[in-house]
């Protein structure tokens, strides 16, 4: 498929950003080609510049859960905007989010809105670090929580896509003080507590992975974290940034049974505009600024647009029936592509927790970042450019979930599934 107009763009682009682009994954170097170059969104379509329509899978990496453009979030947004843009001063609209946030997660009892789901784990781990008067933190293997200092250490996302050991630029005194374990496996966890847990501030965890693709918690196995720490006096943080309002309502946590010390959520939160939030316990939250020591502020916090999209976004999703509906189309997804795979005879596996799913090209569902990074990624590479080509956005690398909207129906499955039988015979 020719996209002269993508790659007219592209290169001017490069003149200008490092890469062509503003955020790493999206240069396509986990997939090899050029990126596209986009126009314009409805639904569950994107149109590129050349004039293509593609299902689109990646859905701006999560917050878009009905798509592009709704019309309730695109309203309440013209709507805010006649108002002011912004005000860098106290308004209504933060409250109606912050309550809307606290109601669906009950571990919630206070939160700060900041502008993205970065500074949201920045500011969680400054958090645990001033409330407990520690220094370590844990993290998993492959997980990623924003390009954080303290957190880009064995990170997954576009670190892993881009094959790069731990970002230079990350003073080595600092990620010292990150320990990092791999998913899943509890017992590794209960050792390393066993000898540095009185010095560990927080253990923060993506519930559900979706930056090294998506992995799926073991039965018991996030409990299992949260007990650990509570014996400890460590703090557990459950990163829903990308899991918020998207596997449940109330996100993993509510999934899972949960009820973390903090949590930090980004994307739907902002329906699609650049908003992060951070939470959880008010002994806890009391420690912030003002009310507290540990300093945390942003400019452009609480934007009355971002505060507007996300407060459409909660309130559509509160709707009886939503989360069902977007549970069946993911699960035809899935199984879709799984029986495609293996029409096939193709080594692949299909991880997924309700809207956010992997394809991997491994003989067994990855459980881990080593069993993640099984998968023939050059494989995945070829799979993706088929299904660019038969009119399908996914993700531009193996190692990020693919994310189904409510926009997506009968019609774009059925077109993704027709894409992927020849994507993957070829
Ligand atoms: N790191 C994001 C996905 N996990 C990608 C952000 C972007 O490129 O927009």
């Amino acid at each position: 498929m020719d996209r002269p107009r993508s790659h007219a763009l592209f290169e001017k682009a490069r003149a200008l950003m490092p890469g062509g682009v503003n955020s790493p994954v999206r240069a396509f170097r986990g997939v090899g080609g050029e990126p596209v170059f986009f126009k314009s969104g409805a639904g569950a379509w994107l149109t590129d510049v050349d004039g293509h329509r593609y299902v689109d899978y990646v859905g701006s990496w999560g917050p878009l859960i009905f798509g592009h453009a709704p019309r309730p979030v695109t309203e309440a947004i013209a709507e805010a905007a006649q108002g002011g843009t912004s005000f860098g001063a106290p308004h209504e609209r933060e409250i109606e989010l912050a309550e809307l946030i606290r109601a669906a997660v009950p571990s919630v009892q206070k939160v700060r809105l900041v502008s993205s789901g970065s500074e949201a784990t920045t500011a969680a781990i400054r958090l645990a670090r001033g409330f407990t008067g520690r220094d370590l933190i844990v993290k998993f293997e492959g997980c990623y929580h924003g390009a954080v200092d303290s957190l880009l250490v064995k990170a997954g996302s576009g670190v892993e896509t881009l094959g790069l050991p731990d970002s230079p630029g990350v003073p080595a005194d600092l990620a010292r003080l990150t320990l990092t374990l791999p998913f899943n496996d509890l017992e590794r966890a209960r050792e390393l507590f066993a000898h540095r847990g009185a010095q560990i501030a927080a253990l923060i965890i993506e519930p559900v992975v979706g930056n090294m693709g998506v992995l799926v918690p073991r039965d018991g196995y996030l409990q299992g974290l949260a007990d650990l720490c509570q014996r400890h006096g460590a703090l557990f943080i459950c990163d829903e940034v990308m899991t918020g309002f998207r596997v449940h309502f109330g996100g993993a946590q509510a999934l899972y049974g949960l009820k973390p010390d903090l949590t930090t959520f980004g994307k739907i939160i902002g329906g699609g505009l650049p908003v992060g939030a951070y939470g959880g316990r008010a002994d806890v939250m009391a420690r912030i600024a003002p009310e507290g020591p540990v300093y945390q502020a942003g400019t452009l916090s609480g934007n009355p647009l971002a505060t507007a999209a996300g407060i459409a976004m909660l309130k559509e999703l509160a709707r009886p029936g939503v989360y069902e509906r977007l549970e069946g189309t993911a699960a035809r997804l899935a199984q879709g592509l799984r029986e495609r795979a293996a029409a096939h005879h193709l080594k692949a596996s299909v991880n997924r927790v309700g809207s956010m799913l992997t394809l991997f090209f491994a003989p067994e569902p990855p459980f881990d970042y080593a069993s993640a990074k099984k998968a023939d990624a050059a494989r995945f590479g070829r799979f993706f450019h088929g299904m660019l080509d038969r009119g399908v956005y996914l993700p531009p690398s193996q190692f990020e979930a693919a994310f189904v909207s409510l926009a997506h129906g009968e019609a774009e499955i059925a077109h993704t599934l027709a894409a992927a039988d020849e994507a993957l015979s070829e």
